[in-house]
């Protein structure tokens, strides 16, 4: 099995990318032949600095090795390295209609957070995306709950493709999380957590000190009651609950029984040690991988060697 995602370099890593995504791709390194790349030519779409995206491309690169992502047994590489996917971003083009991007809640989030210009890169994200995963034959795209719109398009591109010029590209099955897909915002905890769309309190990143983790956690907005269950009422401490099971490895379930007679200060402590504890290795690694600029490059560019060999015979057929 070919397993395939995508990661933007935007450098501070959060939660909620760690737990949707990131450990999925560790996973995968022992379920398949696993390909990952840290989409830069995605970053284009909203306004950058090219030394600044330079920079968070190396940034979210150590993050990948410092959670465990082995170029020995997977495919890392950049996305602008590898020039097929913006030449099978085009051909794609002509199988997705102007209708099916216009509906992709996305754009519409992001297209109405630009203050000057909405690019066409924007709208065309998602197809994009899909040449990433095409171009691979990827058999399943881990990723988290926010990314099951982009799949399903993906699909539909893929399967009128095959259609209309005969069996070229596999369709895609998306691998989303059970638990921990969308890990919310801690002070606004109806929406996700985000990098760009989320507040800075309630954004828990993967590099942070363990005193930033604690005052974010125990800051977490909760509401009024008193009783660490989970509730279509309680969005904040529902959030908490699903953060300790997937950190602790345990079901929701256990984590209330655990904490029945707790109080909200009590249980926050808890998640805001288990966090830390939980994101420590990856920070205590980061720090040496990240120094190495040279060897960050050597890995991305052998990845890209890989990659390219298998994109360019897609694109060939
Ligand atoms: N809150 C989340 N819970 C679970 N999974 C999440 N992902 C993102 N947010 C959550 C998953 O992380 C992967 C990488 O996403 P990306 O490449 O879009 O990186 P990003 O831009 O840093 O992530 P954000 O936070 O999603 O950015 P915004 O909100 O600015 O667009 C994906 O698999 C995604 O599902």
């Amino acid at each position: 099995m070919r397993i395939f995602s995508g990661i933007q370099p935007t450098g501070r890593k959060h939660l909620g990318n760690y737990i949707g995504a990131i450990t999925q791709y560790v996973a995968g390194q022992d379920r398949g032949e696993a390909i990952y790349c840290i989409v830069d030519l995605h970053a284009t779409t909203v306004p950058y600095e090219p030394a600044d995206l330079r920079e968070k491309t190396y940034d979210t690169a150590a993050i990948l090795l410092a959670a465990r992502l082995d170029p020995a047994r997977c495919i890392f590489f950049r996305q602008g390295d590898v020039p097929e996917h913006t030449e099978l971003t085009w051909l794609l083009c002509s199988v997705t209609s102007w209708g099916e991007l216009n509906r992709m809640h996305q754009f519409k989030d992001k297209a109405g957070a630009q203050r000057e210009l909405v690019s066409a890169g924007l709208f065309l994200y998602p197809v994009l995306q899909a040449a990433d995963v095409l171009a691979y034959r990827a058999d399943e795209v881990p990723v988290g709950d926010d990314q099951r719109q982009h799949i399903e398009l993906m699909r539909d591109i893929a399967g009128r493709f095959n259609a209309r010029f005969g069996d070229t590209l596999v369709v895609p099955e998306h691998r989303i999380p059970a638990v921990g897909a969308r890990i919310m915002d801690l002070q606004e905890p109806a929406r996700k957590m985000s990098t760009t769309g989320g507040s800075e309190q309630g954004t828990v990143y993967v590099l942070d000190e363990p005193k930033a983790i604690e005052k974010k956690v125990k800051s977490a907005v909760t509401d009024s009651g008193s009783e660490v269950v989970r509730g279509p009422d309680k969005p904040g401490i529902s959030n908490l609950i699903e953060i300790l099971s997937v950190v602790r490895g345990v079901p929701m379930e256990a984590i209330e029984a655990e904490f029945a007679s707790a109080r909200y200060g009590e249980f926050k402590a808890a998640v805001a040690d288990a966090i830390t504890g939980y994101l420590a290795p990856v920070r205590e690694r980061y720090a040496a991988i990240r120094a190495d600029e040279a060897a960050l490059e050597a890995t991305l560019e052998a990845g890209a060697a890989k990659a390219r060999a298998i994109a360019a015979a897609t694109l060939a057929d």
